[in-house]
């Protein structure tokens, strides 16, 4: 039985996607998700269908190139909101573990009840110390006037590398011109935050996650550099629009 009351056969067609419906129905019911985060949800998944619903080649790099550069780096920040929190909770903590990077919780539709919910969340998967929360996120990110701009100056604030999964666009630019390497997972090439990341994944969450997990564990202690360099974004997302167009 899952959120909605009703039970999804594991052989209808759609499952995968039904259930990850749920999840996030679940997590709207728990205090997690905005209601807006469904409607997001919603267009991804319309980009999903367009990308063949696989993790392509194009997307395999872009995620060799964020565990690189996530390594890479010396003070990694994964930024999570609503949706992430509640597809992917427990990628995050391993994502977190296997690059050495602090998590916080940001949010667009921000509410002290849900940084709270998500924080928790995050705590249930084996989160230690989630930055972010209320008072805690006291810094603030120049000319941005949303919510996100609210951050912790422990984490995002002095972080040189921010992973912003399922960004609204703003945000990203602002980091950018802060000297910070962004990176994102956005089924949409076209959309701002996919343009201004340095590194993007087009690709569903709930795949790009635990594959970006298994790299981050396979390139440690590896040398990264190389593949940071070689990364070219705007070709990765050309080569994402040839796809959805199919030409690929
Ligand atoms: O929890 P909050 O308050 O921080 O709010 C989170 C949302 C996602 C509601 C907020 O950031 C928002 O409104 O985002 P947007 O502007 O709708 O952008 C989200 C982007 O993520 C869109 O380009 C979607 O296509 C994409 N997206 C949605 N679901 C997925 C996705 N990309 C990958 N995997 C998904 N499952």
């Amino acid at each position: 039985m899952h959120a909605s009351g009703i039970s999804i056969p594991p052989d209808h067609p759609r499952a995968k996607s039904l259930y990850t419906r749920e999840m996030l129905v679940d997590g709207f019911r728990r205090g997690l998700v905005a209601p807006e985060g469904l409607i997001a949800h919603g267009r991804g998944e319309a980009y999903d269908y367009l990308v063949g619903e696989r993790t392509t080649k194009t997307a395999q790099r872009a995620i060799k190139a964020a565990a690189a550069a996530l390594l890479l780096s010396k003070q990694p920040v994964i930024s999570v909101n609503g949706n992430t929190a509640a597809l992917c909770p427990k990628e995050i903590v391993e994502l977190a573990q296997a690059a050495n990077a602090a998590i916080e919780v940001n949010l667009f539709y921000r509410t002290e009840e849900r940084e709270i919910a998500i924080k928790s969340q995050l705590e249930k998967y084996g989160a230690k110390d989630v930055l972010g929360v209320g008072a805690m996120a006291s810094a603030r990110i120049p000319e941005l006037q949303s919510e996100r701009r609210r951050v912790d100056p422990e984490g995002i604030y002095k972080a040189d590398t921010v992973f912003v999964p399922l960004e609204d666009g703003d945000r990203t630019e602002a980091l950018v011109k802060m000297g910070k390497t962004v990176i994102t997972v956005d089924l949409n090439p076209l959309s701002r935050t996919a343009k201004m990341a340095q590194i993007t994944i087009v690709d569903n969450i709930v795949r790009a996650m635990p594959a970006l997990v298994q790299a981050a564990r396979s390139l440690n202690g590896k040398p990264v550099k190389k593949i940071v360099d070689d990364f070219d974004n705007k070709r990765n997302l050309k080569e994402s629009l040839k796809i959805i167009r199919g030409g690929i």
